[in-house]
């Protein structure tokens, strides 16, 4: 198959699902061409059968906001007819979804037809998605979508109650690379951070406002009192300032360290006693998931799809979303080395139900029956 994939080339899930994706299916003999502003950044090495086509938008005086959409629309349009492209798969409903619809009206006004996939992510719909100056086109590209996934149940759920869709939606849950994210012996890091054997704890997310990283830190400001640990924050966003100055506030700097933007996510979390997650929303929680892979035991919230990820008493714990001291409690539990070896063990075997070559096969099964659906219509 020759499959477009439109995403956001960020450090962020549905970028990260999506560049992966596409590299997998590449392996496996498709040809993927991926359309985005900037090369996502893990698709940093060179495969016969991938393909990077570069979205540009002319600046011009007139414009106070760049018309991103109209040039993502023409690129897709392009990479179709010139790469003979069979499906378009797009990840992240605004605005992509609504630009393949554009494109797919384009190409069959040229007698081209392109059958779109979209995916859906968590805060297209839980967030910026509902918000009414999105709404309309929302619903729209959804319901004229050719096929829909989302990556929980919870999600599909979600996306019923605040939108009018009527389409079906296929969940397809995230999926993770075991030769990649697995515990790794990285003791003498372990040393560098933990020299007196404490407890690690780590988080890792884009730093916006629904990961509350306030209760991951009150939570570690709880727990460090009653075993010694240490706090690990990887990531960057909008939220770093503030949540920078509550470590200040609660004097706990010495025993956290942000360490920013980090592509080897994978290294860290070999050295991980503990993840934590507390999120106010979380259609899957792909960090968790890496977490997980790393034999790592979670602590987080209960929101969104979280529940079909960690198991309450078997790969951790979930607490109701802002029930900080619950997270302690069970973090206390977790760590104490007469529980912590079955956590990390169970860790381990609930990553294996997601692992990548099980997941794979449903993303290409589902583009066959749309691909075939859409030869018949
Ligand atoms: O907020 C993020 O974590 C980034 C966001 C994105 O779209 O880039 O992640 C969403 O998609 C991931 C991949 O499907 C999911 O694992 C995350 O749970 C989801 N984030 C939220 O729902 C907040």
């Amino acid at each position: 198959m020759k499959i477009g994939i439109v995403c956001y080339p960020t450090f962020g899930g549905s970028g990260v699902v999506a560049t992966e994706l596409g590299k997998a299916l590449a392996k496996n003999g498709h040809q993927i061409h991926f359309i985005t502003y900037q090369q996502p950044p893990r698709l940093d090495f060179f495969n016969e059968n991938v393909f990077y086509h570069e979205v540009n938008i002319p600046s011009y005086p007139l414009f106070q906001y760049a018309p991103y959409e109209s040039a993502l629309t023409s690129e897709m349009v392009n990479v179709v007819m010139n790469e003979d492209v069979d499906l378009l798969h797009v990840h992240y409903a605004i605005p992509h979804a609504s630009a393949a619809y554009m494109a797919k009206m384009i190409l069959r006004s040229q007698g081209r037809n392109v059958p779109v996939v979209t995916t859906l992510h968590g805060t297209d719909i839980t967030l910026v998605g509902k918000d009414a100056s999105f709404e309309p086109v929302v619903t729209f590209s959804i319901n004229e979508s050719d096929g829909v996934t989302s990556v929980s149940e919870n999600l599909r759920e979600d996306t019923y109650k605040h939108f009018k869709v009527h389409r079906e939606i296929e969940v397809i849950p995230n999926f993770i690379d075991l030769s990649r994210f697995n515990r790794q012996k990285k003791e003498h890091f372990k040393k560098a951070i933990c020299p007196n054997d404490e407890k690690l704890i780590v988080h890792t997310s884009n730093f916006r406002r629904v990961k509350r990283i306030d209760d991951a830190v009150m939570a570690f400001y709880h727990i460090q009192q009653q075993t010694p640990a240490k706090l690990l924050l990887v990531g960057d966003g909008p939220e770093r300032a503030r949540i920078e100055r509550l470590v200040r506030e609660l004097n706990i700097y010495d025993q956290v360290r942000f360490l920013g933007k980090l592509d080897a996510v994978e290294e860290v979390l070999s050295v991980a006693d503990l993840f934590i997650m507390p999120s106010e929303n979380e259609s899957f929680g792909l960090a968790a998931l890496e977490a997980l892979a790393c034999e790592v035991p979670l602590i987080t919230s209960n929101a969104g799809g979280l529940p079909e990820l960690n198991i309450q008493g078997v790969t951790g714990f979930l607490s109701p979303v802002g029930d900080v001291d619950d997270m302690v409690k069970n973090a206390l539990y977790v760590l104490d080395d007469a529980n912590l070896p079955r956590f990390k063990e169970n860790a381990l075997a609930r990553a294996k139900e997601f692992e990548l070559s099980r997941i794979l096969p449903m993303y290409e099964a589902y583009y066959e029956r749309v691909l075939q659906a859409s030869l018949v219509s």
